[in-house]
């Protein structure tokens, strides 16, 4: 008997500075409401949606406090958990969390019954910590959010989970902490403007590399990947839509065609994931870390030759 999870990535289009929660809100129940009725078992929202992705400006004192969540399932988001519990689909949410002194850029995982089953802190914080006023937008993540504690995985949804968030999806070493730890399903929600400040050659890439990303780690670690985006034109910035689920094989099966708020569904084969983790990818028989030597923090670097 498969193990089939019936997942929907829900992506968001742009919200604005002055968009009010309740609209947010009434716009994640309207996906959450369509993805159930799709048969989705668990629906996955994408980083920050909340919030517009407020690293992009440079923010102190009471603004920026005002986008950080105390307590997700909370007051700020019951009706969104109330409605998800109602239908009987978990939810997977990206926000901003302030836990006392510490903020994080957080990814909740709730399950069907309204329960919290992780909370996932992010590890890979792109972007700079000071004002850089030469950017046509700010990435200050850096400065605005701690690192997590690392990557781990829970049962869930009759499979293994974990949750990974936006640039952590570009690491390789992501994927592969979580598949040793079991995980079938890996959840991941981004924000990622197209243009890249430090190298705009890149900006041309920003899909290709998306799907580069995520379709290598599903197949290097057999396991199914679903990204999710916050997408569209937002605080006058294009972000990157292509939101999809890409299955153990590498391949797309299912992917956004809009830059708005617009939901994808896929049944997600759990058991597909042996087709690779027991032959291919069969850890225990091929992979040698006793020969990657370099895989601890040395970073044993041969400089290129001198340009001669
Ligand atoms: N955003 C981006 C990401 O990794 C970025 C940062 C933007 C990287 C453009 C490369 C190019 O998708 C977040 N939020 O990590």
């Amino acid at each position: 008997m498969s193990r089939i999870v019936h997942v929907a990535a829900a992506q968001v289009g742009p919200v604005e500075r002055e968009s009010p929660r309740a609209e947010v809100l009434d716009r994640l129940i309207a996906l959450l409401t369509e993805g159930a009725a799709r048969g989705a078992d668990v629906v996955v929202f994408p980083e920050l949606a909340l919030t517009p992705f407020f690293p992009r400006w440079f923010l102190e004192g009471d603004e920026l406090e005002s986008f950080y969540e105390d307590e997700v399932p909370g007051p700020s988001t019951k009706p969104l958990f109330e409605e998800a519990r109602r239908l009987g689909v978990g939810v997977s949410l990206g926000y901003a969390e302030r836990d006392g002194a510490h903020h994080y850029n957080t990814q909740v995982l709730v399950g069907k019954d309204g329960q919290v089953v992780a909370k996932y802190r992010k590890v890979h914080l792109p972007g700079h910590e000071e004002h850089e006023p030469w950017r046509p937008f700010q990435h200050l993540e850096r400065r605005y959010f701690e690192r997590g504690d690392g990557f781990h995985v829970s049962r869930a949804f009759g499979g293994v989970v974990g949750m990974a968030i936006c640039n952590d999806r570009r690491w390789p070493e992501t994927y592969r902490v979580l598949s040793l730890q079991g995980a079938e399903l890996i959840l991941i929600g981004y924000n990622t403007p197209i243009h890249y400040a430090p190298d705009p050659g890149q900006d041309r890439l920003a899909g290709f590399h998306n799907n580069l990303v995520m379709a290598a780690g599903a197949y290097q670690n057999g396991c199914w990947v679903v990204g999710v985006a916050k997408a569209g034109i937002e605080g006058g910035v294009p972000g990157l839509a292509e939101s999809q689920i890409i299955a153990p094989s590498g391949e797309v099966v299912a992917k956004t065609v809009t830059e708005g708020d617009e939901v994808i569904v896929a049944a997600c084969d759990l058991d597909l994931c042996d087709n690779y983790r027991k032959t291919l990818f069969d850890f225990d028989r091929y992979r040698l870390p006793e020969h990657y030597g370099l895989i601890t923090s040395q970073r044993g670097v041969v400089p290129p030759p001198e340009a001669s």
